[in-house]
């Protein structure tokens, strides 16, 4: 396989990544950077995980991952052990030895919703250090169109005085796992690669094809907007799901109903609604892909992010509502709330709806008692350590986070344990609403209309 410059050096580059001779530096050891660190270390690279936090990197440094997600703290003390993976903060003198250089840093939204690329300039500056001829850089962090072209390439190559895609390779290589899922999802996932330059795509492909099962080929800023597209898509079709819970309620009919009934349609695919959406990535990319795009009012996107933000706000109504129909006043009442994670099955509490519910029913006055057994933030509530001690005495139980663990909760031991006129809130729909009703419960549930017959 030849490329454009053809001759040995290239060759070069692609004989010791097909021999697994080159020295891959990691930059960021997070959700994305520390699996992606330890999975081509598993399959024979040496790779160094560089951290700017030395709590993070002297845990790796014993073989430990401080990142709860299946299967990686066995990978990480297996390729420690075995001498491939190793760990350092940010020193140019060990990192000189590197060949190949990954960034995958928090891209963080600010305040006013505008990217914030300060922890990816730092690390293109260090990177930018310890630059050299045929080495290849990877960005993997997700970023705003055109920052591959714009930002990042004049970076390193005025940094480094060498040209991208002839004298050094630069590839957009979006990640697509979520946690939870991040190992088998990294490896089986379809894996954009989009080059600054063909040379570039060939290099970078090469090495992702080493780890993942199938690597598509593309160019730098047509992957960094599918990367975008991606996750903007769901935002939108979960905002769809959520406006439909919105009109299903005061129609007194369920919309999990409505919803199960319309996907049996060959081309339809709507999400399911929740009490908002949460996480690193979908609260924040939709406003990367309308970053620089002229704003009119016809925007779809920008509703569907104000829609999913609402539905937080949505789930007080509906407590509020519950506890006053009972004769009840939220200052005062206890309330319990199941799950503070994003989503359900993982420890990750990133931008979590939980938490503007839990501090909004703090500050109405109420007593909040937060359990979530993946989880370890309370955002300034009450933690339970068991669902038992959460519920006792409560008026009011609300259902966050779809954990597996909340899915079989015992509805009649639960009543038993909570005040009078018990209530439930459900934002997962993870209860069934019949079966509450029938054991003496007031149910509210996430689109579920009062009037829904009862089966
Ligand atoms: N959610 C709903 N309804 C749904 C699905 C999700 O309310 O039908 C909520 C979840 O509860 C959560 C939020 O949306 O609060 C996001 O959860 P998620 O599972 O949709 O996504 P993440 O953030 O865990 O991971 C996403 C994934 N993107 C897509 O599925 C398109 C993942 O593949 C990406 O790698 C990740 O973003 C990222 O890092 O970009």
């Amino acid at each position: 396989m030849l490329y454009v410059n053809e001759g040995i050096i290239d060759r070069k580059l692609l004989e010791k990544i097909q021999q697994r001779k080159i020295c891959i530096a990691v930059f960021g050891s997070g959700y994305v950077g520390l699996p992606t660190a330890a999975l081509f270390a598993d399959v024979g690279f040496h790779v160094i995980a560089v951290d700017i936090k030395s709590k993070v990197v002297e845990a790796l440094k014993r073989g430990v991952s401080l990142i709860n997600e299946p299967g990686l703290k066995e990978l990480v003390s297996r390729n420690v052990k075995a001498r491939r993976l190793k760990a350092i903060l940010y020193s140019a003198e060990t990192l000189n030895q590197a060949d190949t250089a990954i960034i995958s840093v928090q891209t963080p939204i600010d305040e006013n919703r505008k990217p914030n690329l300060s922890f990816l300039t730092k690390a293109l500056e260090n990177v930018g250090k310890i630059l050299k001829k045929r080495m290849l850089v990877i960005i993997s962090s997700t970023v705003p169109p055109g920052t591959m072209q714009k930002k990042v390439k004049p970076k390193l190559e005025s940094l480094s005085g060498l040209d991208a895609d002839t004298e050094f390779y630069l590839a957009y290589v979006p990640e697509r796992i979520a946690p939870g899922k991040a190992l088998k999802e990294f490896i089986e996932s379809p894996r954009l690669v989009g080059g600054i330059g063909p040379n570039s795509t060939k290099i970078a492909a090469e090495l992702f094809g080493t780890v993942c099962k199938e690597v598509i080929e593309t160019d730098a800023a047509t992957a960094e907007v599918a990367k975008l597209a991606e996750n903007t898509y769901r935002d939108v079709n979960i905002a769809f799901a959520n406006q439909l819970a919105l009109i299903s309620e005061p129609l007194g009919v369920d919309v999990i109903r409505v919803i199960e009934l319309a996907n049996t349609h060959p081309r339809v695919n709507i999400h399911f609604p929740g009490p908002g959406v949460g996480g690193p990535c979908l609260p924040k990319d939709p406003y990367f892909l309308l970053h620089k795009f002229s704003q009119t009012d016809h925007n779809l996107i920008k509703m569907a992010r104000l829609i999913n933000d609402y539905m937080h706000e949505h789930i007080l109504k509906l407590i509020v509502q519950a506890l006053k129909n009972s004769g009840r006043d939220v200052k005062g009442s206890k309330v319990a709330v199941l799950g503070t994670a994003y989503k359900g099955d993982v420890s990750d509490s990133r931008l979590s709806p939980a938490e503007p519910i839990i501090c909004e029913l703090k500050r109405l006055g109420a007593e909040v008692t937060v359990y979530d057994p993946n989880c370890s933030e309370d955002f300034g509530a009450k933690r339970a350590n068991s669902l038992d001690e959460a519920i006792k005495n409560a008026d009011c139980v609300t259902i966050i986070t779809d954990h597996t663990v909340f899915k079989n909760l015992n509805l009649q031991e639960i009543k038993a344990s909570m005040n009078g006129k018990p209530i439930i809130i459900d934002g997962r729909r993870i209860v069934h609403p019949h079966e509450a009703q029938n054991i003496g419960f007031t149910y509210y549930g996430i689109g579920f209309g009062q009037r829904v017959t009862r089966k």
